[in-house]
């Protein structure tokens, strides 16, 4: 929440005081008399009390990704989760890859009104005790030790927890009376330790590059006292935190780290047992705090034809107002009530109730807000050209600034230089990687570990917010791609992109399609990959942690140059250097990754034929040769584990992308053969498959699917009932866009094959979820699309508080266990603010299918 928001809210804190009916208020005011105004234990298992909550390590700290910033002690403050990471930590700032605690006990007791942890750090055989409980109108967070802190990590240990610094910008603290100002941007101080006395960060590697001076770099507190005031200026943020022994130090996590927070901390005292740290904090709480609603809208607008539904997200506390209304906008200003709607009430779903309005019946063209209460949103238009430009910023400007070896320039802004032009090595064998790539005890290829894999300085995109290509998604955006090609044909051609000059011009029409162009630069990338390797791996990455993290110009994460071990470190001969920092190529065998490669290739012969004839010739020709190695392989050594669940709908895919383009008997027998055992076990994941396969299957097809597409409806109309905005909502550490989008092009592939069983609303809902209608904000989740966007996201620009327009972020994350989250002011958590490539090229796909259904 910005602060803007801030104010409303507490504005309308004011109005909902002085409107709310009496009673309400009355009942209100005595319950929390009853409570003493503190925190209680409720039945999700955290601290409540009215406009503040306590969490304790109701999030873990995540194995897969270490610090996601969603774990420890968390403090939810007036709506806004502005603390995290409350434990014993080993580090002033920790960074995402440092040690994090494991949780080997949570006792929530009830009775005591008390929630005590048992952290460990294995590494060390360090266990300590945290036990929080409410004390008055805050709480206390104590540390208990049976053994003393560990040798090694004297003066190391500490209680530390992290406030969100940009809920401080603009904000000042009190250490013992003395003033301070939270700084826009870190300016330290930090000192530089010898590298010895680093504490082991993930799987041995390191963040920081030490340019082979063996040493790193840690913060130094900002300010020290026995009490801080955080932010006494604002009743909203205030808090207050007081050491009942030893001193607090306030340290800035930004300056080793963009995505760090500010940090309080206590170090732990030395060669001491029982209680060895002990806070009380007390954050301010407002009487009778409620939260602003939240209206849910299109912020792109509606088509006249379409449902148009807000849904209203209230306060727990909140009662729903009667009447939410419909204004236009006139040319002089003036606005005129088109339509009151009831507000219809919708119960309760995590923390928040709900209630919809339905202004459908409004269908003339024009510019529109939504008036509830004192709240008014923004304008919006209702209008049948809505939805024609909405891809444009994705197609536009995000895919090329994705651009893989290219470099990329916008009017008088070059958004990166010629990346990676040094691609790439064979990576290692058995090695960990901290992105998840793995490789294991052979390379599976004729390739040595380090040794240099020809032709793959080529096409390609980077997969998100970090650099690197992943296989899977890579193919899965290419097959995207090449359906909103042969479903809608956009011949939309606004970017110049020249493969042998490697140079992309945004804004620069060059006679070429520009969907065709992407379609080309990812299958060269692809088929490079098929040449090199003779199947598709699981990606190239970054060699080292400290790369991994770049952030900024593509072009300078490597040095561009071959890397040659006769040479030294940095030294440069021609176009070799002895910097060990081309990226590798984890070439581990994954059958489902190999079928989805080989699907793309098959895929993107057909959309490049007659525009790259020759490429076209060869994706085709590897990618039967490549299905027809898999099978041999699947037939000596059938799947196992994840790749025996999972991986035949990577083989359904590949197989439809080869009967489509072949029409061979071959793989309509094969398509047969998986795709109805496939049906009965998960109708929803691969009826999409079926449905496009209906032209070959014969006469009978249709209806030997139908049955399937009946379940499907059950489901999906369950699904629609479980929350106010009728689409499945992920619970997951990776915010659920995604997910929406691909369920809303699924519901369109069925709708039309069966208009009476699957109806277009759920397609439309799909999209209109991504523009606003949503918890936790009503901000568009893609940037540059509708009144209102993102207006920052997990980029390559993420350090600048910035964004690439056209990106799709995951959005609102549901943080354990009822709280819905999509920051719109910090950049760094990439469950909620990170797009990816399949994300948008399904988004664009989305669009064109709306607006397809819509013009009919
Ligand atoms: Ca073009
Ligand atoms: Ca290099």
């Amino acid at each position: 929440m910005t602060s803007a928001d801030a104010s409303t809210s507490r504005a309308h804190a004011a109005v909902g005081a002085a409107l709310a009916l009496a009673a309400v208020c009355w009942l209100g005011a005595a319950a929390a008399l009853a409570q003493g105004n503190g925190l209680r234990l409720n039945d999700r298992e955290y601290f409540e009390t009215r406009g503040l909550n306590v969490l304790v390590f109701s999030s873990q700290y995540n194995g897969m990704f270490f610090d996601e910033k969603t774990a420890g002690v968390e403090i939810i403050q007036h709506g806004v989760r502005l603390a995290t990471g409350g434990a014993v930590r080993l580090k002033p700032t920790p960074e995402q890859w440092d040690q994090i605690p494991k949780v080997i006990d949570r006792k929530v007791d009830k009775a005591a009104n008390t929630i005590t942890c048992v952290l460990r750090y294995d590494d060390f055989d360090f266990d300590s005790r945290l036990v929080v409980t409410p004390d008055g109108n805050g709480f206390r967070i104590a540390v208990h030790l049976d053994r003393p802190v560990p040798d090694k990590l004297e003066g190391r240990a500490g209680l530390n927890i992290e406030f969100l610094p940009s809920r401080y910008f603009e904000r000042t603290y009190l250490a013992d009376g003395r003033p301070g100002i939270f700084q826009r941007h870190p300016t330290g101080p930090a000192q530089v330790k010898p590298a010895a006395t680093q504490i082991r960060q993930f799987e041995g590697y390191s963040t920081f590059d030490d340019r082979g001076r063996n040493e790193y770099v840690e913060p130094d507190p900002v300010a020290v006292g026995k009490t801080f005031v955080l932010a006494p200026e604002d009743p909203e943020r205030r808090i207050t935190i007081q050491a009942v022994s030893g001193e607090l130090q306030l340290l800035d996590g930004r300056n080793v780290a963009q995505n760090g927070w500010f940090v309080v901390r206590s170090l732990l005292p030395a060669k001491a047992t029982g209680k060895v740290a002990e806070w009380l904090v007390r954050p301010n709480v407002i009487p009778n705090w409620t939260r602003t609603p939240v209206v849910g809208f299109s912020q792109a607008g509606y088509h006249p034809a379409q449902k148009k539904v807000a849904v209203i997200e209230l306060d727990a506390n909140d009662t729903p107002l009667g009447t939410a209304s419909l204004f236009e906008v006139t040319p002089d200003g003036t606005p005129v009530e088109r339509l009151k709607a009831k507000v219809q009430p919708w119960g309760s779903f995590l923390r928040y109730r709900y209630a919809t309005a339905d202004f459908s019946a409004v269908n003339r063209p024009g510019l529109y807000y939504i008036q509830y209460g004192g709240q008014k949103t923004e304008a919006f238009p209702i209008a049948p050209d809505v939805y024609d430009a909405v891809w444009h910023p994705t197609s536009d400007v995000w895919f090329p600034v994705q651009m893989d070896h290219m470099f990329v320039n916008e009017a008088y802004r070059v958004w990166h230089g010629l990346p990676h032009m040094d691609d790439a090595l064979q990576a290692p064998l058995n090695f960990q990687h901290f992105d998840g790539y793995r490789m294991g005890a052979s390379t599976e290829t004729t390739y040595k570990p380090l040794e240099r894999i020809p032709g793959l300085a080529v096409g390609g995109w980077f997969d998100a917010g970090d650099f690197d290509i992943q296989d899977g998604s890579h193919a899965a955006t290419i097959m995207s791609f090449v359906d909103t090609w042969e479903a809608f044909r956009p011949l939309r051609d606004q970017t110049l992109i020249d493969q042998a000059g490697r140079f992309v011009d945004i804004h620069r029409p060059d006679g070429k399609p520009d969907m065709l162009q992407q379609i080309e630069h990812g299958a060269l990338q692809m088929a490079a990959q098929y040449r090199a390797l003779g199947r598709a791996v699981r990606g190239v990455v970054d060699s080292h942690l400290h790369r991994y993290h770049h952030l900024g110009d593509a072009s300078t994460q490597t040095d561009n140059l071959a890397f040659d071990p006769s040479l030294k470190p940095y030294q440069v001969d021609g176009h070799r250097s002895g910097t060990p920092d081309d990226r590798w190529v984890f070439t581990d065998r994954t059958p489902s990754t190999n079928y989805l490669g080989i699907g793309s290739l098959a895929a993107a012969s057909r959309a490049l034929r007659g525009f790259n004839d020759a490429l076209a010739d060869d994706c085709l020709a590897l990618a039967k040769k490549a299905y027809a190695d898999e099978r041999q392989v699947a037939v000596i050594a059938p799947p196992t584990g994840f790749e025996a669940a999972f991986g035949q709908g990577a083989e359904i895919a590949a197989v439809l992308q080869l009967l489509v383009t072949t029409k061979e008997p071959q793989y309509l027998d094969r398509f047969n053969e998986l795709i109805w055992p496939a049906l009965d076990k998960a109708a929803g994941r691969n009826l999409p498959a079926a449905v496009r396969a209906l032209p070959y299957l014969g006469a009978g097809g249709a209806e030997r699917l139908r049955p399937y597409v009946v379940a499907y409806k059950a489901e999906m109309d369950k699904l629609s009932k479980a929350n106010p905005y009728g689409v499945p909502i992920a619970t997951g550490g990776w915010a659920g866009s995604g997910g929406v989008t691909s369920w809303a092009i699924g519901n369109y592939h069925l709708h039309k094959a069966y208009p009476d069983l699957v109806d277009a609303e759920s397609v439309y809902r799909g999209l209109s979820f991504l523009f606003g209608t949503h918890p936790a904000s009503n901000t568009s989740l893609v940037a540059a699309v509708g009144t209102r966007s993102k207006r920052l996201a997990y980029g390559s620009t993420r350090a600048d508080f910035t964004f690439i327009p056209g990106v799709v972020v995951p959005g609102v994350l549901i943080l354990k266990p009822d709280y819905p989250e999509n920051m719109d002011d910090w950049p760094f958590l990439w469950g909620e603010n990170e797009g990816t490539i399949g994300g948008a090229s399904q988004y664009i796909f989305l669009a064109h299918a709306v607006k397809d259904l819509l013009g009919r």
